[in-house]
């Protein structure tokens, strides 16, 4: 039989948290992913779990989520290591019937809990579970160097942070048409950051925590990597630009509304009406 270790998703974590350790986006234990598991796909390894799965309850029930499988990184893991140690760094875990705890099947070979930030993770699946009638399956935290950096010096305006990224690289518009949230700062790993972004994300994929990072939401970790990426790529030519002195010229209204078009994606319209991010 197929160990865990050499499943798509146990693979999938292991080349998703060593690219983002390469992108310099997760230093120490930054940073936690989760990806939403079909039964069918976590049976035919039932060989490896556990024989006396712990039990953990949840701090925020999530009803949505009653029964649904996940494989998440690990609280205090490094993202470099995970690599090396799978089984430690990860924990493949069930939702009860209700939603109100979860058992650990597989990983944490050597104790320990799911990421610190497991109620942003749920609270966020919960939203887009249903938003996108199942279709979105991670989601996905880092500290993007660029795009925190930015939280310092723009103002913190969900439209007008959308719209300067959209300007900052052509394909933005197509990768993230609904645009960026912002919550305010607050604490990490509470209930609290944690609803306050699920609401973000029940209208942007993308969500700003100020001076800490990002979260991102989508149907697959390659997905969710290269929109992270995307908004991260961005960011980073922007930092460069108002380095430089700020910008000269950059891409209309226009030309965004007409990039909307040729790619099928419906632009967020705040972004569009907020006007040019390029004050020359
Ligand atoms: O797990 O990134 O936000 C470390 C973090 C917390
Ligand atoms: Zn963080």
């Amino acid at each position: 039989m197929q160990s865990i270790l050499s499943s798509w998703f146990v693979q999938g974590m292991v080349k998703a948290t060593g690219d983002m350790w390469l992108k310099g986006w997760d230093e120490r234990n930054g940073g936690n992913v989760s990806l939403r598991l079909l039964p069918e796909e976590v049976a035919p390894f039932a060989g490896d779990f556990v024989t006396d799965a712990r039990c953990v309850e949840l701090t925020h029930p999530a009803p949505g989520l009653a029964n649904d499988w996940f494989i998440v990184t690990g609280s205090g893991k490094f993202f470099r290591n995970v690599q090396l140690d799978p089984a430690d760094s990860l924990a493949l875990l069930q939702v009860d019937e209700k939603g109100l705890s979860y058992k650990i099947h597989w990983g944490l070979t050597n104790g320990g809990l799911p990421t610190s930030e497991l109620a942003a993770h749920f609270q966020s699946h919960s939203v887009r579970k249903q938003l996108t009638n199942g279709a979105d399956r991670v989601i996905m935290h880092c500290h993007a160097t660029n795009f925190m950096a930015l939280s310092y010096a723009i103002e913190l305006d969900s439209a007008r942070l959308t719209r300067l990224l959209w300007e900052g690289s052509t394909e933005c518009l197509v990768v993230f048409p609904d645009g960026v949230g912002i919550v305010p700062w607050m604490v990490p790993g509470t209930d609290e950051i944690g609803n306050a972004t699920a609401e973000q994300m029940a209208s942007h994929s993308l969500v700003m925590w100020p001076f800490h990072g990002i979260f991102g939401a989508g149907p697959t970790l390659d997905e969710t990597f290269g929109l992270i990426d995307t908004a991260e790529k961005s960011s980073e030519v922007v930092v460069k630009v108002l380095s430089m002195g700020g910008m000269r010229q950059s891409i209309t209204t226009e030309q965004l509304v007409a990039l909307g078009k040729r790619f099928n994606v419906r632009p967020w319209q705040a972004a569009l009406d907020v006007g040019p991010a390029c004050v020359a």
